[in-house]
């Protein structure tokens, strides 16, 4: 059904914040930029021909704020007995949930058209404008947007971490509360975002419908064109079962399981801002092989450390304006590099740690910074530790004694490393040798780095750690060389398009599928950046990959060992290639391959793709 200019979704994209001329503007091409509309050209034509660089961002005291030492998991929500009516598999449009689709598999799953009492978990998540949130001391409280929950006491928990198991379905009911008006028509850099929003769980197995597409955007008043109506909130079914559903039964093959995970938005054309925002958090997947529980009695337990010695630590790039207020572009398609990089949102902050093992799960939420982490000590020497899982999914092997990790927007790295080897009073930094002074891409590494988290050993633990990391983690299953032979290849090319940014030279378009799969079929994607300029770490949603060859310049390199388990984020650097093996399993319907450096996504280096029947 086309949308029409009245539900403020002309072209399917959202009309706020001057959202419909600036999708005009860059849908144009190169001579018809000049005749794009005022406004927009004069913004454009500084972005393009001045590029007045931006100043750094004020000076601030490193060490002045401490991450919480225990990162709490969010509360379940008692969905029977609020407001609004259980979840259920077809969209309750009457009562204020958005028109989408009905949940895929919601049959199987549960007996009864409305879930019945104890057969999910269950959480409700708002997206709400905070206005007192506190990057760093030295900058005022400001304007972020979060998911919220709520704590045992009722209190609000912002951006929580959800812990979910394979094999028990979450639910998760999320609200819009954004304003309808938060300063975006304004021409300074505060006013970023869109208020209507589109929540995506980086990478789960998951239907379509709750997989945040894109174009499923919403708010009380607007929607995104692929659903059918506006709503004040969306259900999102998250079975937890492992790809592989149909091939192997049960909850399929756990050898595809993933571990570390993180929901965000993923509103069409503004994933960068409403992702800068705050909109972003984790969710933490197990089973009993990766059970959380380093006291697990199981003997297929890997025991690896487990909450509260299991953290996870998101890293982003922000640049704040000489008041210390956080400042976005979203006009410009080069975007706005962080300078001030943040920690779980605070500036330079301090995690006092026990004596003991952990495991730190990196992520790199972006919107454009790539990293290359080290642990070091004060006098700037490297630490070293295990590398068990790369996005989020543990490796066959532990990779030991590493000394970095490297990071591209959306990847992670779980390692694990073991304080118990430093007195107590100790300090240690994590530093970013990476240097970067643009978004298109990193340039080299440069000792010492940047510190951005402190880490004092600080207390003993209060039980002796019996946590470990055994030599085999998680076994993995590669293509055979039949299916490899037997496998469709698809080619895509990642390049810079009239100021924009294309794959196969075409700009995202929501309502257009530009591939159809088979659902259970197998295939060959061939990654190509033929750019020296620019670098792509790109995210193929639903399913994992397995690099077969990777080629820069034309000539095959070797895989780095920690991208040869299963990935969902291929980081193409300049002048690469890469050969992917993918299967396309149990669901059926529309999923998006991107560039995840997220300036390049909305500007509109991202495809449509479908599974079919
Ligand atoms: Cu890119």
């Amino acid at each position: 059904m086309k949308n029409t200019k009245d539900d403020c979704t002309q072209d399917g994209y959202p009309c706020s914040s001057l959202n419909q001329s600036r999708r005009a503007f860059f849908k144009t091409t190169g001579a018809a930029i000049l005749a794009a509309p005022a406004i927009l050209t004069s913004r454009k034509s500084l972005a393009q021909v001045i590029v007045p660089p931006l100043p750094p961002s004020p000076p601030t005291t490193p060490w002045q704020q401490e991450l919480p030492v225990v990162g709490e998991p969010l509360q379940q929500t008692d969905l029977f007995a609020g407001p609004l009516p259980p979840p259920q598999g077809d969209a309750y449009t009457d009562v204020g949930e958005v028109g989408r689709a009905k949940h895929q598999r919601w049959d199987e799953f549960f007996a009864a058209p409305v879930l019945q009492p104890d057969e999910a978990d269950l959480y409700e998540l708002k997206v709400e404008a905070i206005t007192d949130h506190v990057f760093h001391p030295d900058y005022p409280p400001q304007l972020v947007w979060n998911y919220v929950g709520r704590t045992e006491s009722g209190a609000p928990h912002r951006n929580p971490t959800i812990f979910a198991r394979y094999g028990r379905p979450v639910i998760i009911r999320l609200h819009n509360e954004l304003p309808e008006d938060h300063g975006s028509n304004s021409t300074a850099l505060t006013g970023f975002g869109s208020p209507e929003i589109s929540m995506h769980l980086h990478n789960l197995h998951v239907g379509s419908e709750s997989d945040g597409f894109p174009g499923d955007f919403f708010s009380r008043t607007k929607k995104g064109p692929t659903l059918d109506a506006p709503g004040i909130y969306k259900d999102h079914f998250y079975p937890n079962i492992y790809a592989g559903l149909e091939e192997f039964g049960g909850i399929g093959d756990s050898r595809e399981a993933l571990g570390t995970l993180w929901y965000h938005d993923h509103t069409l054309d503004f994933t960068a801002p409403n992702a800068i925002r705050g909109i972003a958090a984790f969710y933490l997947l197990f089973d009993e092989l990766d059970s959380g529980d380093e006291h697990d009695a199981n003997p297929n337990a890997l025991r690896l450390p487990s909450h509260p010695y299991d953290y996870p630590l998101v890293f982003k790039d922000l640049r704040f304006n000489a008041n210390g207020i956080h400042i976005y572009d979203q006009f410009d398609p080069e975007g706005t590099l962080g300078d001030k990089i943040t920690v779980n949102g605070m500036i330079e902050p301090v995690l006092r740690v026990a004596r003991r093992k952990y495991r730190l799960r990196l992520l790199d939420s972006g919107p454009s910074r790539f990293y290359q982490f080290h642990l070091v000590n004060a006098a700037n020497r490297v630490q070293r530790f295990t590398y068990i899982a790369n996005d989020g999914n543990l490796l066959p092997r532990p990779l030991l004694n590493q000394t970095r990790i490297r990071l591209a927007v959306a990847e992670r790295a779980d390692i694990v490393v073991d304080f118990s080897q430093y007195a107590l009073g100790t300090e240690l930094y994590l530093v970013n040798r990476l240097e970067q002074d643009n978004t298109r891409g990193p340039d080299g590494a440069q000792a010492p780095g940047k510190r951005l988290l402190k880490f004092i050993v600080d207390y003993e633990p209060a039980e002796e750690d019996v946590s470990q990391v055994p030599s085999f983690l998680r076994p993995i299953r590669r293509p055979t060389e039949a299916e490899i032979a037997a496998a469709r290849v698809r080619n895509w090319v990642f390049a810079r398009k009239n100021g924009m940014w294309s794959i196969n030279d075409r700009f995202m378009d929501a309502n257009t599928a530009r591939a159809t799969i088979t659902k259970g079929s197998a295939e060959i994607w061939n990654l190509n950046n033929p750019s020296g300029g620019w670098s792509h770490p790109i995210h193929i949603h639903l399913e994992e990959g397995i690099i077969l060859n990777k080629f820069v310049d034309g000539i095959e390199v070797p895989i780095p060992v920690h991208e040869r388990g299963r990935k969902d984020v291929f980081v193409l650097g300049p002048n690469t290639r890469m050969r992917v093996f993918i299967r396309f399993r149990d669901y059926v319907g529309k999923y998006v391959m991107h560039c995840h450096n997220t300036v390049h996504e909305d500007h509109d280096m991202m495809v449509r793709f479908d599974i079919e029947e």
